[in-house]
């Protein structure tokens, strides 16, 4: 593969460009892995900058279709809109965006967006840098918007976080006032949370579920990268299309107080830092995967275990072993 042509196309916003690049960067082949890397250095120079945008909610709470409405509006306003997703479950059900591409229907035909559904890998580890360099990718290929879309199945919420410039969480009404389960890491990671469905029989309840939201957004500890009024909770409607115009404004708004208060750049450097270690960190755990250190790793521990070596240099010399290189 040319990987200088490769290159050139993707400048050039060619769609089938971006998507071989993605397959490549997805391969787990030495050689691709190689020519992964090749093209992710040549297109470190580009400095076009996309908003990264993640989303996250449980199944069923309109993400699809939030994404196909909010993704429609925004190429309207003739911004260009890229979709990916993390999902490490996605080996086994197909992907959450292929599987309900009918959701996406007009997106998904839009010449000014591209849908990308989430590599199958079960490791969150292996999808997360995945997805890290797709966004990378579709920055390089002039997006202007890439929505980044994970089920709120725990830690995959964090991944996309730190991916992220903003991050949405999309909720459902809910009825009583119990605040349906979200755990407070992930509110705090909030920059904006939609309460969707507000439409219909379910206004109402949509209104309350969004003022409790609001009231235990106020009791969080205030975070340097929010001025005053953030994070917020508003009230959309994928279906109907409403408050999405309203949804964009507030993003917008959030963002350009980040980047005039240099907090944009200091989060993206920070998550530049954070991939960094977990790149190495993920490296060095790769090491003791290999055949070869899983044999002398449970010669060790049988070792350890009849107390004929201690679990201290036992460790050291599988350390010793296949910690360097
Ligand atoms: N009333 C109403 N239903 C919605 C809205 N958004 C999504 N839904 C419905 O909720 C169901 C799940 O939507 P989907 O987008 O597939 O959710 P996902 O699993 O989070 O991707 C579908 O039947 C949608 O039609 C909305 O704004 N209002
Ligand atoms: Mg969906």
């Amino acid at each position: 593969m040319d990987i200088t042509d490769l290159r050139d196309r993707i400048i050039n916003r060619d769609r089938r460009a971006l998507a071989r690049a993605i397959t490549l960067i997805e391969s787990s082949r030495p050689d691709h892995r190689a020519q992964a890397a090749e093209l992710m250095e040549a297109l470190k120079t580009t400095d076009r900058q996309a908003i990264r945008i993640g989303l996250s909610g449980t199944p069923g709470v309109g993400k699809s279709t939030f994404i196909e409405s909010f993704g429609t509006m925004l190429t309207e306003q003739g911004l260009r809109v890229a979709v990916l997703a993390v999902d490490p479950s996605s080996a086994r059900s197909g992907g959450s965006i292929l599987g309900d591409k009918t959701r996406m229907e007009n997106l998904s035909r839009n010449p000014n967006a591209f849908i990308r559904p989430s590599p199958s890998q079960t490791h969150l580890g292996g999808v997360a840098r995945r997805t890290r360099e797709a966004v990378a990718l579709c920055e390089a290929a002039g997006f202007d918007v890439v929505l980044i879309e994970t089920v709120g199945v725990g830690q995959s919420e964090t991944v996309v976080a730190e991916m992220s410039d903003l991050f949405i969480l999309l909720l459902a009404p809910a009825g009583g006032d119990e605040l349906q389960g979200v755990k407070r890491g992930i509110m705090e990671m909030a920059d904006i949370i939609l309460v969707n469905k507000a439409d219909g029989d379910l206004k109402a309840v949509a209104t309350r579920t969004c003022s409790d939201y609001a009231g235990a957004l106020r009791l969080l500890r205030k975070r340097p990268q929010d001025p005053e009024g953030f994070p917020k909770a508003m009230m959309v409607s994928a279906l109907h299309e409403e408050g999405l115009r309203k949804a964009w404004e507030e993003m917008t708004t959030l963002i350009s107080w980040r980047r005039e208060t240099g907090h944009f750049d200091g989060r993206r450097a920070e998550q530049a830092r954070y991939w960094f270690e977990q790149e190495v960190r993920q490296g060095l755990l790769a090491r003791l995967e290999t055949p070869e250190a899983r044999l002398a790793m449970s010669d060790y521990a049988t070792r350890v275990a009849e107390g004929t070596v201690t679990p201290t240099v036992a460790a050291r010399a599988v350390l010793d072993a296949f910690g360097g290189n």
